[in-house]
């Protein structure tokens, strides 16, 4: 049954007026904070979609102590199914939506290409469907779900042989990411994230991190058309099989992209179950260039569950507006959840960002800072507080309909006609 809650744009209309006068009465111009929040790019993570399988011909992710479970019905298998599916999903995502590959989802013709063999034009149909989709692209090479990533070390890894490998396909992918910048005129974050670490105690701590140096320098010194990529590096607390001890920790990662001023990835589900990544913006942009933000949920031992209109999120966004930092700062998401429907996955998360980001663009930032400023902070705290309950939802609804997608839970009956006539044939 096809359901839809709003039908009205009259309506939404008229109590969109009505908020934008309760807003203009703390000097916000909510016509403005619409474009604003709908200019910020956002990078759909291309493997929400098949739940980071990949089109190498296995049929599921392996080892790198990430894991998606689930099997709800629908799964892409190959890229004009994942690629109609994203078309679908930024439908119904309002705002600039950009797309976030993996080295994975490289289209061989049915050849075997190895991943340090990977060029370009194996990427060919992702970029021509981007630049149908009026889309830019962001990339990233994959140190899993591979035969030479099971001993759980890639770049880092005490075996030479298997180690240049890895560094080949870091180079390969920093190609490719170039290549993909030339193309769409504009550059492409290349986010390297290694699984390398050890399930149990180590003797040696210090040698993978001597090698990942060495490695990463190896990689990022590949001369490359630097106007078109942006190279970053996600750092990890621990996975699945590599709980003890984990090469590529934040403090490794914090030093490394210091001394050679490189980007940063903070993923939001990477850090201590209390740790929130908001408070490591303005420290870390203070050093470093800039920062990639992987947006995500952590429950307890897994760190990809969906993002929603979190507190943290929300405080994110609020951070990122506060000091302006969208020219430094790349947004992008990253959980895989293969239990619910993975379009719905992508649509809740997307929203759910944009929709905090409108909230952060409407929040009365220069009273709240005026408060600071003469030193009444009883006055800072309040405003605050009450910011929260400001009418946001009639902006929202009028955000959604300016980018004509869907308002409300709308979209909902829009996912449920895709399962019928798409999703429900891949058995
Ligand atoms: C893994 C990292 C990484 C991956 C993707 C698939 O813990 O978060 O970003 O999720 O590269
Ligand atoms: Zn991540």
């Amino acid at each position: 049954m096809i359901r839809r809650f709003y039908t009205e744009p009259e309506a939404i209309q008229e109590s969109y007026n009505q908020a934008k006068v309760r807003y203009a009465q703390f000097g916000i111009d909510t016509d403005k904070a619409i474009q604003a929040a709908l200019n910020v790019p956002l990078s759909l993570h291309c493997w929400q979609g098949d739940d980071v399988t990949g089109f190498e011909g296995v049929d599921e992710l392996s080892g790198g102590g990430i894991l998606a479970t689930g099997n709800y019905p629908g799964r892409a298998r190959n890229g004009d199914e994942l690629r109609r599916d994203l078309s679908f999903a930024m439908s119904l995502i309002p705002g600039t939506s950009r797309l976030n590959l993996h080295a994975l989802y490289a289209e061989t013709g049915g050849k075997k290409v190895e991943r340090d063999e990977l060029t370009p034009e194996h990427f060919e149909k992702w970029m021509s469907w981007a630049k149908a989709q009026r889309i830019n692209l962001d990339f990233n090479p994959s140190f899993f779900s591979h035969p030479k990533a099971q001993s759980g070390y890639t770049l880092a890894n005490t075996d030479k042989t298997i180690r240049a490998f890895w560094i080949r396909h870091g180079k390969a992918s920093r190609n490719i990411a170039a290549a993909m910048g030339i193309q769409q005129n504009s550059p492409v974050v290349n986010n390297i994230w290694i699984p390398d670490g050890s399930k149990d105690l180590v003797a040696d701590r210090f040698t993978h991190r001597k090698l990942l140096t060495e490695a990463l320098d190896e990689i990022l010194n590949e001369p490359v058309e630097k106007k078109y990529i942006v190279d970053t590096l996600e750092s990890k607390l621990f996975g699945i099989g590599s709980e003890a001890y984990v090469v590529g920790s934040h403090e490794f990662y914090m030093g490394y992209a210091v001394s050679r001023q490189i980007k940063l990835c903070l993923d939001m589900g990477h850090f201590h179950p209390t740790e929130t990544i908001t408070d490591k913006i303005s420290a870390l942009l203070s050093f470093v260039p800039g920062l990639l933000l992987h947006l995500s949920r952590g429950i307890r031992w897994d760190s990809d569950h969906v993002a929603l209109y979190s507190d943290e999120i929300r405080d994110i966004c609020r951070e990122l507006t506060r000091l302006h930092a969208f020219d430094k700062v790349h947004v992008a998401l990253d959980y895989f959840d293969a239990s619910i429907n993975r379009i719905a996955a992508w649509v809740i998360g997307a929203r759910a960002f944009r929709k905090a980001l409108l909230e952060a663009f409407l929040e009365p930032i220069d009273l709240i800072r005026e408060a600071e400023l003469s030193g009444r902070l009883h006055e800072r705290l309040a405003l605050m507080e009450e910011a929260k309950s400001f009418p946001i939802a009639p902006i929202w609804d009028a955000l959604c309909l300016a980018a004509k997608t869907p308002v409300g839970p709308d979209w909902l009956s829009m996912i449920q006609e895709y399962e019928e006539k798409e999703l429900s044939h891949r058995l």
